[in-house]
């Protein structure tokens, strides 16, 4: 990287299928091709100890209390701090498919308070944007048919949007919301139009955190 220049911290939230991951690989196909350092990346990450255990309540082999699987997907996010920091202070653009604010909106979504939902979210590197991708629920609905894991569900994906909304609005100043149900296309090119206007201007800023 040129001298003290670090790079982005980009984050996808949304429902599920709101198209996150496509979103998210578009963007980083596009930064490659203009020789732009950048890596993809995704939480929870299903490849650590603490991982797999989020995986096998996922998949509904194994149940836990609701604020047990919160912790271990904060912790996830923890794990993986250190590295996200080093990247970043070398210049590399993180493109990340979810991070904390999916911590407090699944969460909340099942009736636990927001604020301590927030807590373990605290001090965690700060997004430098976040790429909201709103659809009605019942839109997502009609992408076709949901998969078998836990959250998979139409009603509790129409309160995880119900907690994004509202954190939309209360941390407007690095949420950017995008209409998910326009062409994949027009999307993407809103989305890289932010980011190319983002990623000069948070070159030169020091990192900060969630609080
Ligand atoms: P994904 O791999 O993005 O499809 O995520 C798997 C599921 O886990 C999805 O339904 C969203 C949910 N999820 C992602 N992050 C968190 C989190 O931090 N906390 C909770 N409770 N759920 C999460």
């Amino acid at each position: 990287m040129s001298a003290g220049k670090r790079g982005a911290l980009i984050i996808f939230e949304g429902c599920d299928r709101s198209g996150k991951t496509t979103q998210s690989r578009l963007l980083v196909e596009l930064l490659k091709s203009k020789d732009i350092p950048v890596q993809a990346m995704n939480f929870p990450d299903r490849s650590s100890c603490i991982g797999q255990m989020i995986n096998s309540y996922l998949t509904n082999s194994k149940d836990l209390p609701d604020e047990v699987i919160h912790l271990l997907f904060a912790a996830n996010r923890w794990e993986h701090m250190n590295q996200v920091k080093q990247k970043l202070l070398e210049g590399v653009t993180l493109v990340v498919d979810r991070y904390s604010h999916s911590g407090v909106a699944y969460s909340a979504a099942k009736g636990l308070h927001i604020d301590w939902c927030y807590a373990p979210e605290r001090g965690l590197i700060k997004p430098d944007a976040v790429f909201y991708l709103r659809a009605p629920a019942n839109d997502l609905a009609s992408r076709g048919k949901y998969g078998e894991e836990r959250y998979e569900r139409a009603e509790f994906q129409g309160r995880v949007a119900q907690v994004f909304d509202r954190l939309c609005s209360q941390e407007a100043s690095y949420w950017h919301q995008f209409d998910a149900s326009q062409p994949a296309e027009d999307l993407h090119a809103q989305i890289v139009s932010i980011t190319e206007e983002l990623l000069p201007k948070v070159a030169t800023q020091p990192l900060d955190k969630l609080s």
